[in-house]
């Protein structure tokens, strides 16, 4: 009888003990406003996941198709989605969302609900499934599987009628039931505008915000997946939010909140809203290229490995993730020059984020919630996402500091919050201890789920976070430091008017070494010092940054400037300011006389004839000139200015979303004069602005 006394005995004592810690316990913070869901949590920590753009455009090199392209076309002969799941796997990402329909409304699954799909392609003699593949293969290599499909679809005759919601919520069955779980489903917000509809061939107009139905949509889409986030651009708000470009980038501010309801506009895209009532956070979307779908023409324009590590910190480092596309060549295969870009990524951030400094360092906080263990400064550098540093309620300004114990050197800041209890920092700021004096080495606004902050290399030996303000006692779930390699910039080349050539460094340390016969510069080859006279004729250029200390160099820039515009004339206008147009500087740009009605001309003489194939249009690239962004054109030549020949006419699709260059090519044809003719813009206004146009020459 005795044991057992002692062991009831000792079980009491302990009970006791407990209760009296707990009592000392002081009480978890309470979350502070709209907070994710389940299902929103999970894909934040996604982090990094592939789009993939494939559809029956690729073979007709468009950025959208029209709908009427015949299903023949597509025959990819070496298609393989193991390839692109491989690479999406070794480049780190952790899922890929699929075009399964995207604008023309082909489909990639031979749907019940329509002929047009791969099931009237040659390929796989019409038994192909591209969406069951990729979803195998995703599995196979554990990647998570989405689905883009386009509400907007420019093949159904019903499009713009009820008829089509019918058949876009079959179609979204079928996806949603067919091929396992889905994580994201993304309804992009291109919608409604000209196309074949059924051999209707016109313009239909919908409202986005209505048409759809969204509610009913997403009750529909959860029920038959209740993991899933939905991304939309065009109506009521889901879980995600685009960031209002393209381009790769969200606001360093970033909020994972906007309003439940009301309009959204570029401001609070970028930047979400501080007090917004509804937990809907930034995704990144951005192409490896130029554009979303394979051209040929941007095998050279592949993003390098600087502009893809500034993607990087601009997205997952600001509180957002990153959703970068590969585009699928006609062959049904990643170019293998973006399989090595994605590579070299990867690998540098491998290497960026190898030695966690702060793993060594003691870490102290002017504060600690109830004075307990639970919430102590160590929280914040143990390997535990879910535990944390938190302060008393009442507490808005409160630091954690780094001692490293010796000079260290560090150029990387990385700091998150438990965002289960909502997003809560406002302000905070960033110093090191530098012989023995403080140093601000940066002071920003938000952090949420994780933020990273780059600056110039540092050596300290203690690093303090300051939080300045916050909606709520402030927490931190994790801090690291790190020092990352730094890699030089590729240098930008571009001509004037004239005919000179410049290039420009990324930075201020570095030299500059040029080719202009095809070679791969080195620092042996010719140093670049001034701008450089080009004579007329096509001009080849590549370029190198060099930093003579480290010995490095950037990888390669590359233009092929076509015949020199020295001699060209504006024929159209008397405005000075119309040759920003020319002047090689994609920063300036120049607008038709804002009470011009469209159609605009912009009629160009060459000097004298050229063989012409084709012409490239860039638009305005700043953002409040958005406006003047041509999307519907006509391109005219003509030997004497008097009789005009029409050989190019149609839209610069995605434009708006995606400023980059629009090229058009056309048979050889000689004529010394050239008239871009601006039909629509994308605000449907009158004004037409150019930032350049060029042609392209036999
Ligand atoms: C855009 C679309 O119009 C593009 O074609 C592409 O799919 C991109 C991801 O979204 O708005």
């Amino acid at each position: 009888m005795k044991p057992m006394h002692t062991s009831i005995f000792v079980q009491l004592a302990l009970c006791l003990l407990t209760s009296l810690a707990g009592l000392a316990q002081p009480a978890p913070p309470k979350p502070v406003g709209p907070l994710p869901s389940a299902n929103q949590l999970r894909w934040q920590k996604m982090e990094y996941y592939a789009f993939i753009h494939f559809s029956i455009n690729t073979y007709t090199d468009m950025a959208w198709g029209l709908g009427n392209e015949d299903p023949k076309l597509f025959n990819p002969t070496k298609l393989d989605c193991r390839q692109w799941a491989r690479i999406c796997k070794e480049a780190g990402m952790t899922g890929i969302i699929f075009t399964a329909k995207h604008h023309s409304g082909f489909c990639l699954w031979p749907s019940k609900y329509t002929d047009y799909s791969v099931k009237n392609a040659p390929w796989r003699n019409g038994k192909g499934d591209v969406v069951r593949e990729l979803a195998d293969a995703c599995k196979e290599y554990g990647l998570k599987f989405g689905v883009y499909l386009s509400p907007w679809d420019r093949n159904h005759a019903d499009y713009g009628k009820p008829e089509y919601i019918t058949y876009f919520r079959n179609q979204l069955t079928e996806l949603l039931t067919n091929y396992g779980d889905i994580f994201e489903v993304w309804y992009d917000g291109a919608n409604g505008g000209s196309g074949y509809y059924g051999g209707a061939n016109e313009t239909r107009k919908i409202d986005a915000k209505t048409y759809y139905d969204w509610p009913n949509t997403y009750k529909l889409v959860r029920k038959l997946q209740p993991n899933i986030v939905i991304w939309n651009d065009g109506g009521d708000r889901a879980d995600l939010r685009w960031v209002g470009t393209e381009a790769g980038y969200v606001g360093e501010t970033n909020w994972s909140l906007l309003n439940a309801t009301g309009d959204v506009p570029e401001e609070m895209l970028r930047h979400g809203v501080e007090n917004g009532n509804a937990w809907v956070p930034g995704e990144v979307n951005t192409s490896i290229r130029p554009e979303w779908f394979y051209h040929e023409r941007e095998d050279r324009k592949v993003k390098t490995l600087p502009q893809l590590m500034d993607t990087y910190y601009n997205s997952i480092g600001r509180n957002g993730t990153l959703l970068l596309n590969f585009p699928i060549m006609p062959n049904g295969l990643i170019h293998e020059l973006d399989e090595k870009a994605a590579q070299s990524f990867a690998n540098a951030r491998k290497e960026a984020f190898a030695v966690n400094l702060a793993k060594n360092a003691k870490v102290t906080a002017s504060e600690v919630r109830g004075k307990s263990a639970t919430y102590d400064a160590g929280k914040a550098i143990d390997a535990d996402l879910e535990s944390f540093w938190g302060t008393d309620d009442n507490v808005r300004n409160a630091s954690l500091t780094l001692n490293f114990n010796k000079p260290t050197t560090f150029n990387r800041f990385l700091v998150q919050e438990p965002i289960r209890l909502g997003q809560r920092v406002k302000a905070f700021k960033v110093e090191a201890l530098v012989d023995g004096n403080w140093k601000e080495i940066d002071k920003q606004t938000t952090i949420g789920y994780k933020r990273i902050l780059r600056f110039p290399t540092v050596e300290a030996t203690q690093l303090r976070l300051t939080i300045l303000d916050a909606k709520g006692s402030p927490l931190i779930s994790n801090l690291a430091v790190y020092n990352a390699p730094l890699i030089l910039s590729p240098p930008v080349i571009t001509r004037n008017q004239t005919g000179d050539i410049q290039i420009k460094p990324g930075d201020t340390e570095s030299e500059l070494y040029y080719t202009l016969d095809g070679s791969t510069p080195t620092a042996k080859t010719t140093k670049y010092t001034t701008p450089m006279k080009t004579s007329g004729g096509k001009v080849e250029l590549k370029a190198i940054a060099y930093n003579p200390f480290t010995k490095q160099s950037s990888v390669v820039s590359e233009e092929k400037f076509d015949v020199a515009r020295s001699n060209w004339k504006i024929l159209s206008t008397d405005a000075k300011s119309a040759y920003q147009a020319l002047d090689g500087n994609p920063g300036t740009s120049w607008q038709q006389p804002k009470n011009l009605a469209m159609p605009t001309d912009l009629v160009i003489d060459l000097g004298k004839e050229e063989n012409l194939v084709g012409f490239r249009y860039l638009p305005a690239q700043n953002w409040w000139e958005e406006a003047s962004i041509i999307t519907h054109y006509q391109f005219e030549v003509s030997t004497d200015n008097v009789t005009w020949k029409r050989v190019s006419e149609g839209e610069f699709s995605n434009i708006k979303n995606s400023p980059v260059w629009q090229t058009k090519s056309f048979g050889p044809i000689k004529a010394r004069y050239i008239k871009l003719r601006a039909l629509k813009n994308t605000q449907e206004g009158s004004a037409s602005g150019y930032a350049e146009v060029d042609v392209i020459t036999q």
